[in-house]
């Protein structure tokens, strides 16, 4: 089942000037207290049917080019409700470390059953901006119409410019049903951390 695509704002301008458009970047610039730059971006589909998300904080998936912080902004496509698997964020206060993870580095089950989470049900048009300490996860989609949410992640442009190199990193790591090759066991490590996306053996 199509959960996402990636890597397409060389081919969409209007995706390109809502993510990287100069309104877009003064909001991130002002969240974040220094300019900002796109990180990477996407769009879950979370079709009818569509499993959901471990928990787990992003941090630890981005770490690959040694930033260490980051904000994404999902912006919801359609109406994101509990029926259709909508994002649950838990009621902590501001976090700036790691919670205890597991080995595929998702939070761990004490650690999730002792917070309070909390469904953000949003309207299509709606932003919700979180950082990568953020602890989240997502329901299946339960409805008969898809649940269709872009995140796009950014990082301090100090930090680097590292979009292209992380997608190139990606892909090799991590790639796509139709560009694996049979016997070829990839480290999909940090690429993979909660998604529910598993690969054909
Ligand atoms: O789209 C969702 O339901 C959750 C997305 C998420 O947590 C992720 O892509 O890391």
């Amino acid at each position: 089942m199509l959960c996402r695509i990636e890597n397409f704002l060389q081919y969409q301008s209007l995706f390109d000037r809502l993510t990287r458009g100069a309104s877009t970047l003064r909001l991130l610039s002002q969240l974040m207290g220094t300019e900002a730059v796109l990180f990477k971006e996407k769009i879950n589909f979370k079709l009818p049917g569509g499993q959901g998300f471990a928990p787990h904080q992003d941090a630890p998936a981005f770490t690959s080019f040694g930033q260490e912080y980051h904000v994404t902004m999902m912006l919801s496509i359609d109406e994101t409700t509990i029926d259709n698997g909508c994002l649950e964020i838990a009621e902590t206060g501001k976090l700036v470390s790691l919670l205890p993870l597991n080995d595929d580095l998702t939070i761990t089950s004490g650690t999730v059953e002792a917070m309070q989470w909390v469904p953000v049900e949003t309207s299509p048009g709606d932003l919700v901006l979180f950082d990568s300490y953020l602890p989240h996860r997502s329901g299946i989609n339960g409805s008969s119409v898809a649940r269709r949410a872009l995140y796009a992640t950014y990082n301090k442009m100090v930090e680097g410019d590292c979009r292209e190199q992380y997608f190139e990193r990606k892909r090799a790591c991590f790639p796509p049903d139709v560009e694996r090759v049979a016997g070829v066991t990839y480290d999909e490590g940090v690429f993979n951390v909660g998604n529910p996306v598993s690969v054909e053996p």
